[in-house]
């Protein structure tokens, strides 16, 4: 366990010893985590900061703000555009992207972030979190709205240059990747500062606990079914052990828990709304926590392929999602691509 280093001088250190982090988005990762440290504040006054409930207003993707969602982004927004860093932002919050004004300094870098994950459980004192993703804005000439557009963002995962998550929960805890590996940092509300806690986080290659909402089962495709029923035939079955499960409906912390002991979390296409590839978006959920599970040893596919390959086309697309540990990452894929329902596979 590392002695009490900042997120601040453990940015400097990968900065200095890796020079994976150029000084200006070292700096906008501070940023970033202080962002989280205000939204953890809000989230943690709840009823009597009078933040809970609805905020009557739809967002792009046609379901309810809550007012911590809006919070959330005004927060991340008012944070970011002012420092030099960025070009632009992206938001599920938001139809299209911020550009930085022109009043501020502009910046090489492109932030993308769900604002606040797991919006159904605010209410409800479960953990929520924010999702967050780096890219780099491609050359271009300068021009209206200095030289940035969409079409900027629409970069396959395997382009990001950091990305993280902070789970507001029993702690607030900010986990990062850069590139070399993952790190994970844990809130010291007295110090007012994120203290690295891991610094080499490795998810488990097999694990025993399957993460999918199982109400949708029905509407499954048939190896998402298979997968699953031989999980749920435990010991008896082909997998030749008991399987247990979990189900927050906040990615944040399903996902947060899979790199602390393993697991796999699911959210797969499904015949609800088969023009709908998933119903998690590409671009600020699952390619942030796709690069973090692979940075920290895991897998993070769509079925099919890597989702860090996939080649976006809109801002807002979604994407199913399978993560975790490796093998069982590989397992469900493995029934995807073959799709006929061979003969089970033996443990
Ligand atoms: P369901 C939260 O709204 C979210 O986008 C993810 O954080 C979470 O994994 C999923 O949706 C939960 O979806 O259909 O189980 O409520």
């Amino acid at each position: 366990m590392s002695s009490r280093i900042s997120l601040t001088r453990y940015l400097v250190e990968q900065q200095r010893v890796d020079g994976l982090i150029p000084s200006q988005l070292r700096l906008l990762l501070e940023v970033v985590a202080r962002a989280c440290k205000g939204i953890s504040q809000s989230v943690n006054k709840g009823a009597i900061g009078g933040v809970l409930g609805s905020a009557d207003t739809e967002n792009v993707q046609g379901e309810m703000q809550k007012k911590l969602d809006i919070i959330a982004n005004e927060v991340l927004i008012e944070a970011n555009e002012w420092g030099g860093h960025l070009a632009a932002m992206a938001s599920e919050e938001m139809d299209g992207i911020y550009v930085v004004p022109n009043r501020y300094p502009q910046g090489e870098y492109l932030l993308l972030f769900d604002p606040l994950d797991g919006s159904s459980n605010i209410d409800v004192n479960v953990s929520i979190g924010t999702i967050f993703s780096v890219l780099k804005k491609p050359e271009g000439p300068a021009g209206q709205n200095n030289g940035v557009s969409e079409q900027d963002f629409l970069q396959p995962g395997n382009k990001q240059v950091a990305a993280g998550y902070c789970v507001y929960g029993p702690q607030t805890t900010l986990v990062l990747t850069v590139g070399d590996g993952v790190a994970e940092f844990t809130l010291d509300r007295e110090q007012g500062s994120f203290i690295l806690v891991e610094d080499n986080i490795r998810i488990p290659e097999d694990t025993r606990e399957f993460a999918i909402n199982m109400s949708n089962m029905r509407h499954w495709d048939a190896p998402v079914r298979r997968y699953i029923d031989e999980c749920l035939a435990g010991k008896e079955g082909v997998r030749g052990k008991d399987f247990n499960m979990r189900w927050i409906a906040s990615m944040v912390a399903d996902v947060h828990r899979i790199l602390t002991r393993g697991g796999i979390f699911m959210y797969p296409w499904d015949k609800r709304e088969p023009e709908k590839p998933g119903k998690l978006r590409l671009m600020y959920e699952a390619n942030p926590m796709a690069w973090i599970v692979e940075q920290a040893g895991g897998a993070a596919t769509n079925g099919k392929q890597r989702i860090l390959d996939i080649q976006p086309t809109q801002l807002h697309e979604r994407v199913s999602v399978i993560l975790g540990s490796k093998n069982e990452v590989e397992r469900v894929t493995t029934y995807h691509t073959s799709q006929s329902l061979r003969q089970p596979q033996t443990e």
